[in-house]
């Protein structure tokens, strides 16, 4: 009591000096931290392209926004992502776009298999189908950074699979509509699996093939668990970074030039890496005693009729936007 009453005056001017000391620090080097949940491992390129375009905006800003990945679904699973970057439960997050394919069909055009299965041709559609793809965004409140696609997609499977019979029944992971599709129209058994579940799913028996790139093949050790992979190179689909528009709006005008500038660098790095990653991949699957073959004919054919079938299902979904992004496409 006595001592307090002593040390009031000086006391308080002291604390109050150090109040507004700190105050004024804390507002010259005002720090923004984003966590920004992905679906894939560190190794994979796209979590190392999205590490460097991390490190960009950092850099760019001078620290003032810096963003944590939280990789591998470690922070909100694949299927959470888009949900909680639309609530500003995380500011910014990646997805594959055609994730979201059962909201709107305009999602799901670059997983239509044959449509598109050169860089491109991806490419193209890309940018046909982006106008689209940024407006259902923007009507959830989100904004679209860069995007990259995965290469090609080829099956992977325990045994051979020379026709589309040999995949008759079988336990096909599925990743999207549209993976789940194909297994439907194939005969097959769909199940939707993450790509950190690969190893175990395949181990206990769970599914027996799948459908995707080289690069997951390698990134989840696919010789360990399977023999074969037909280079199909039936479609490119892709991954997305996405913001919280009002996240986004919250930022300087310097730091939004920033992300932005940072972002059209990550799509183009992005797009050379995974032209690089697919030679890189599928020789790294060889390597490994992977059976690494072009599908036999009968194979093709048949996997080309079924994504006709997607095709016509795709168009009568996709209704007028469909028909526009297609003319855009043809172009
Ligand atoms: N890898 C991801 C999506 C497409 C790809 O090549 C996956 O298998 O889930």
């Amino acid at each position: 009591m006595l001592l307090s009453r002593h040390l009031s005056k000086a006391g308080v001017r002291l604390a109050a000096a150090a109040v507004i000391g700190l105050s004024g620090l804390a507002s010259a080097s005002a720090q923004t931290k984003w966590d920004m949940p992905t679906p894939y491992g560190d190794s994979n390129f796209h979590t190392v392209n999205i590490a460097e375009f991390a490190k960009d905006v950092s850099d760019k800003t001078g620290g003032s926004l810096s963003i944590q990945i939280h990789s591998a679904g470690s922070l909100f699973k694949h299927p959470e992502i888009k949900n909680a970057v639309r609530k500003g439960l995380a500011p910014i997050g990646e997805v594959l776009v055609s994730r979201l394919s059962n909201e709107d069909p305009v999602f799901g055009v670059d997983s239509v298999p044959f449509v598109a299965t050169s860089y491109d041709d991806a490419w193209k559609l890309y940018q046909a189908s982006k106008p689209f793809l940024e407006k259902k965004l923007a009507d959830q409140g989100l904004q679209l950074l860069f995007a990259v696609p995965w290469p090609p997609q080829g099956i992977y499977a325990k045994k051979d699979i020379n026709t589309i019979d040999d995949l008759k029944g079988l336990k096909f992971r599925a990743y999207n509509a549209s993976t789940e599709r194909i297994a439907q129209l194939a005969g097959a058994v769909p199940t939707q699996v993450e790509v950190p579940d690969l190893p175990t799913a395949f181990s206990t028996g769970r599914v027996e093939a799948m459908i995707t790139s080289p690069s997951t093949g390698a990134n989840s050790k696919a010789w360990d668990y399977l023999d074969h992979y037909y280079d199909a190179q039936a479609w490119l689909p892709k991954n997305m970074v996405i913001v919280n528009k009002k996240a986004f709006d919250g930022l300087s005008d310097a730091e939004k030039v920033a992300v932005m500038d940072a972002a059209a660098t990550a799509e183009t790095r992005g797009w050379e890496a995974s032209k690089a990653e697919t030679a890189e991949k599928t020789q790294m699957l060889k390597d490994n005693g992977i059976a690494v073959a072009a599908p036999s004919e009968a194979l093709q054919a048949s996997l080309k009729e079924i994504g006709k079938t997607m095709v016509a299902e795709w168009q009568d979904s996709a209704g007028a936007d469909g028909k526009a992004i297609i003319e855009a496409y043809s172009k």
